[in-house]
């Protein structure tokens, strides 16, 4: 049995399913906090005795977060993006930062779907029987997804889970990656503008680096041209999103298949109404499997740390 005074204290910040904080709360004192930047005055005199930290990617673990909480031992993120989280720091400080990374198939699932859904028009031909169109009308050809030629944008863990997919899609593979992927047989390129040119999908698959830029812009989209299909499960800051907007509504490009975007919960309007925009609200790993093991992960990481003095799933 934990005496209360064995337990270590957490910061939980942001929303947390009922199973980490259940899990979490036998064992550890909680503190939930609603934002990041006002954990100090949120948790008050506890933030000096917080161990560890829960929290997502989207809202990460900055420095600020770190220096408010003086005995952070560890930070447990829901997922496995790390662009918000300030790794240089967390190693000065000898925080250690944990991921969950379980979720990679999922995440490849939907950019396969996505990719089908826009060039097939599935939700679109959806809408359309719903709108009782169908009686007396004919529903115009979609576009073939097999055989054609698809980009990778990242060859990462993500990158490569998708491009074993599409293989099976008889696809031709081609990828930019500012660091090649020898071990493999798709087709490297020497920029994401050349690798746009010979594509009918482009697939943005990247890490987002914070501050880094945008990876797919006016002319990459432009080079992309019309009969191409663009899907994004990444980040949707590392796209010029009015320039994307642009391209679906005037027909630079096939049409988009959006997980992630600019701004989240707010999508730009003119996607809203687009017919060849598939929209989904960052669920790329959520399914009900994916996001339990994400629970279980989270909760096992903080777990071992503070028994064993080991994570399980440390960021190198
Ligand atoms: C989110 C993600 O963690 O892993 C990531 O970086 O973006 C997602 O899996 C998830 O949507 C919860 O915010």
């Amino acid at each position: 049995m934990i005496q209360l005074s064995d337990r270590a204290e957490l910061a939980v910040v942001g929303f947390h399913r009922d199973y980490v904080i259940d899990e979490l709360s036998r064992e550890f004192t909680l503190h939930p906090a609603g934002s990041p930047d006002t954990v100090a005055d949120e948790l008050g005199p506890a933030a000096t005795r917080v161990r560890g930290v829960v929290t997502t990617p989207m809202v990460g673990v900055s420095s600020a977060l770190m220096d408010a909480l003086p005995k952070l031992e560890i930070a447990s993120l829901f997922g496995v993006g790390l662009e918000r989280t300030d790794l240089e720091h967390a190693r000065e400080r000898g925080v250690v930062v944990t991921t969950t990374p379980v979720l990679y198939e999922d995440v490849a699932d939907l950019a396969l779907v996505l990719a089908i859904d826009v060039s097939r028009r599935v939700s679109a031909g959806d809408r359309w029987v719903r709108a009782g169109q169908w009686p007396g009308h004919v529903y115009p050809p979609a576009r073939r997804f097999s055989g054609r030629r698809a980009g990778i944008l990242g060859l990462g863990r993500i990158g490569r889970m998708l491009a074993r997919r599409l293989t099976a899609f008889d696809m031709e593979i081609g990828y930019y990656d500012p660091r090649p992927a020898p071990d493999l047989s798709y087709r490297p390129y020497p920029s994401a503008v050349e690798l746009a040119r010979e594509s009918d999908f482009l697939f943005l698959c990247a890490a987002g680096a914070p501050g880094g830029g945008h990876i797919v812009d006016a002319d990459i989209l432009a080079a992309l041209g019309p009969e191409g299909v663009f899907v994004n499960v990444a980040r949707g800051w590392l796209v010029d999103e009015p320039a994307l907007v642009d391209a679906v509504v005037t027909g630079k490009i096939a049409g988009a298949g959006l997980d992630v975007f600019d701004d989240e919960p707010h999508v730009p309007e003119p996607l809203l109404t687009a017919d060849n925009v598939v929209l989904q609200p960052h669920v790329a790993s959520s399914s009900v499997e994916t996001r339990r093991a994400m629970d279980e992960c989270m909760v096992e990481n903080i777990r071992s740390w503070f028994s064993t003095g080991k994570a399980v799933t440390p960021v190198p």
